[in-house]
């Protein structure tokens, strides 16, 4: 067995006048939490040091790359590298990326996985944006994603950390199965995510109403047909008028959730997780290598 305590460290609304500083307050108090039972890696959230700020129509200029990092860490998130270093604690964290990449200035929803050294293991750009390019008439909160950030440019890498193999993806890529195998066929036992998701997104109360269960079918769907564990965690609770659903969970290999958020605030859920239960159903049931027929998967790669 290869047993990892993991920490889903959801949090609960950030104010669009809260600053980093008192978020990273909130995130240290959950590394702490974290450290006391035991935990090697805490899983946040997406865009976790502010506000869903693609809710609202910024135009473009100082009002807007203000909620984009352009560093990482940078002055007001030092203080967490630093807690979760002197813990010995790794982490994935979620937040806006502003990068110059060949002279050009580039605006991506990020995560990265930092290990217990506090050094940076990797970094992980979403390929999957939901949302519009231009504000929806009729709409109290807008999901703007389409127009602040562009599609990632990394893949879905895995890294060989914490004892196993790790992916990382964000929100709304956990809804597509390739996002998922893409990682399992990399080896990846433990994929980590954040979300942020409104319980409003159609308008329609038949389709809203299932927005707990979708996250969830979503996550244990990809769990189990890709033998991995899988962590996500929200940001949730009412956010400036706007609903975002909790449930935070810790999903096994076998589908089951093993550990969950019963709040929508800051909280704390954990599992000692045995990445050696990847290999169980690898073996088995998805054994890739003996099962899977390629030959007839091309159109996926082709529309
Ligand atoms: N942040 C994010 O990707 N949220 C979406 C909301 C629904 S689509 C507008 C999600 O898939 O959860």
């Amino acid at each position: 067995a290869r047993h990892i305590t993991i920490g889903a460290a959801q949090l609960g609304p950030i104010a669009r006048g809260e600053s980093r500083e008192a978020v990273v307050k909130r995130l240290i108090a959950l590394l702490r939490q974290a450290s006391a039972r035991g935990c090697e890696l805490v899983v946040y959230p997406e865009l976790a040091l502010t506000t869903f700020f693609p809710r609202w129509l910024i135009e473009r200029g100082p009002e807007l790359d203000a909620w984009y990092e352009p560093e990482m860490p940078n002055a007001q998130t030092q203080p967490l590298f630093d807690e979760a270093r002197a813990l010995g604690i790794g982490f994935y964290i979620g937040y806006a990326e502003l990068a110059v990449e060949d002279g050009k200035t580039h605006h991506y929803n990020t995560s990265i996985l930092v290990g217990p050294d506090g050094e940076i293991i990797g970094k992980y750009r979403k390929i999957h944006l939901p949302g519009h390019v231009e504000p929806q008439p009729g709409r109290d909160s807008q999901h703007l994603e389409k127009r602040y950030f562009e599609p990632g440019n990394l893949g879905f890498p895995v890294w060989d950390a914490f004892g196993g193999v790790v992916g990382m993806c964000l929100c709304n890529d956990r809804r597509w199965p390739e996002t998922y195998r893409v990682m399992a066929l990399q080896g990846a036992e433990l994929v980590v995510l954040g979300y942020n998701t409104p319980n409003d997104h159609t308008g329609d109360g038949a389709v809203d109403g299932l927005s707990n269960f979708h996250n969830h079918l979503a996550m244990q769907a990809g769990a189990y047909q890709n033998s991995t564990w899988v962590v996500g965690t929200a940001k949730c609770g009412r956010e400036e008028g706007s609903l975002m659903i909790g449930q935070s969970a810790i999903i096994a290999p076998s589908g089951e959730i093993v550990a969950m958020a019963t709040t929508l605030e800051d909280e704390l859920v954990t599992a000692r997780c045995d990445l050696d239960m990847s290999k169980v159903y690898r073996e088995t049931f998805f054994d890739f290598a003996r099962h899977r027929e390629p030959q007839h998967y091309g159109l996926i790669v082709e529309r």
